[in-house]
């Protein structure tokens, strides 16, 4: 039944129940309601910094088919080498992860500093990592291996108290004929006439929506399910899955790919908007230039550039989600760890300035726009980034992160509230505030500089800035 919260009430009191309610058992707000959404999003919002994992058959391959480079992500080789299904399920026999350690994995995110993981559960090619009852094409009747991945990373993570989440490719399956996106076994998904050829609702009901309802019974508490590639998703077939989750697990978080309004909003992958964003929202990117694993890329971004994007992101309200692709053998690549691990020692000294904090009160310091009319490649306004600080907030307090060394004296931007004192957040040692025209100044004693960025917090009358 789906009566709106404030009419259920009224038909409750109208058949004489008001008694019961008065005595007061709290009704739970509907999931749809924003009072709900915003609970659901409590944790996620002070999380800020996750760590995504891309893993699947196509780190076997790694970026080679038959002697041949296939270039672009890893995880879409089946697609751009046009692999026929059966020649494509061979990748399974081989399929032996010996190396993988689940808990050394959440052991690795904790020290990076992540909050949260997102691991693919079933990605484009439609193979599950979990032992799934409505096909066998999954890791645990399809390989040697035969261990449910899914499970074991899901108990590590309830023992390190690590809240999972799962990606599902709910719109593009490439092994299955009503799964979106396989022309190349069975055609396209439209007619020339625009009209859908496969039999999609086939495919939702006989293997995506059972495989969710697996996902979020099977598994213990699910932080979220990270839906992609909204293909096909009509309002209605958006629903199915929308109830599935509310239903089963009404705390989990549905992202912005539902292909319908979820919980908060996915940027593009690798998009990080150029101003403050006031809904929830999250950036999904890459740490090297691929999700799944590919053998010819080492380019891992440094820990100063995934600080500077994490403390950006934060700075306008939202969540910064970092992948990483692990090896065929199960092992997360050195370099991807290295990276992580040295921003994580950044944020053991740091974190009071990154989590749970809000967004920056002005915006000035984000960027401009160019001049006039200049769009970028998605046509968007192009946007001239500024990069030598950011801030974060709290109730009485600014965190200024600096990643260069400001021309000392730094002026505060503007605004109305007293500055009451101000300290270098690594150290707690003072840093002098001088007014100079009225204008606070903070009087950066050098080297400021730690390699990462050096965070100073500035303590204000009142919670807020007033400009
Ligand atoms: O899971 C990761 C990607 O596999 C998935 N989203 C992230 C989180 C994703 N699915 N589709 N896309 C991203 C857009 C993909 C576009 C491209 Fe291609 C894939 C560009 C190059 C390869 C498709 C094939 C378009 C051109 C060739």
């Amino acid at each position: 039944m789906n009566i709106p919260h404030h009419r259920r009430l009224a038909t409750l009191v109208a058949l004489g129940f008001s008694a019961a309610l008065a005595q007061g058992a709290p009704q739970a707000p509907a999931p749809d309601s924003p009072e709900a959404k915003q609970a659901r999003l409590a944790w996620f919002k002070e999380a800020k910094f996750g760590l995504f994992i891309h893993w699947g058959l196509y780190a076997i391959p790694a970026g080679e088919w038959k002697g041949k480079h296939v270039p672009g992500i890893g995880e879409w080789i089946m697609n751009r080498a046009k692999i026929p299904v059966a020649e494509y399920e061979q990748l399974a026999k081989q399929w032996n992860p010996v190396k993988f350690d689940p808990d050394a994995w959440v052991q690795m995110a904790q020290d990076a500093g992540m909050k949260y993981i997102v691991i693919t559960s079933k990605h484009h090619d439609g193979f599950a990592l979990f032992d799934s009852k409505v096909t066998k094409w999954d890791v645990v009747d399809a390989t040697p291996f035969k261990r449910d991945i899914l499970k074991e990373l899901s108990a590590a993570c309830q023992k390190h108290g690590m809240p999972l989440g799962f990606y599902y490719s709910q719109a593009q399956d490439w092994h299955e004929p009503g799964g979106a996106g396989n022309d190349w076994d069975f055609g396209p998904d439209l007619g020339p006439d625009g009209k859908e050829r496969k039999d999609y609702d086939a495919y939702l009901r006989g293997k995506a929506e059972p495989q969710v309802r697996e996902l979020l019974t099977g598994y213990g508490p699910v932080a979220l399910i990270w839906f992609d590639t909204p293909r096909m998703m009509t309002p209605e077939r958006a629903r199915r899955f929308s109830d599935l989750v509310r239903s089963l697990q009404p705390k989990t978080l549905i992202d912005g790919r539902l292909g319908a309004a979820g919980d908060y909003v996915s940027t593009g992958d690798n998009v990080i908007p150029a101003q403050v964003q006031n809904e929830a929202w999250e950036v999904p990117a890459t740490i090297n230039h691929t999700w799944g694993f590919r053998r010819d890329d080492q380019d891992w971004k440094s820990p100063g550039e995934v600080t500077f994007k994490l403390v950006d992101i934060v700075s306008k309200g939202g969540n910064y989600l970092l992948n990483v692709g692990p090896t065929a053998e199960g092992v997360i690549p050195q370099g991807s760890q290295e990276t992580l691990r040295t921003v994580g020692r950044w944020l053991k000294v740091n974190g009071e300035a990154v989590y749970g904090t809000g967004p920056t009160p002005w915006g000035d310091e984000l960027g401009e726009p160019s001049a006039k009319g200049t769009k970028d490649l998605r046509g968007n306004p192009l946007a001239l980034p500024h990069n030598e600080w950011r801030v974060t907030t709290r109730p009485g307090k600014l965190y200024f992160i600096f990643f260069q060394e400001p021309r000392a004296p730094f002026e505060l931007p503007p605004m109305k509230n007293a500055v009451k004192r101000a300290y270098r957040l690594a150290d707690a040692e003072p840093v002098e505030v001088k007014v100079e025209n009225g204008r606070p100044q903070l009087v950066v004693a050098r080297p400021i500089r730690d390699p990462m960025a050096t965070v100073v917090v500035v303590e204000i009358e009142g919670d807020k800035v007033e400009r």
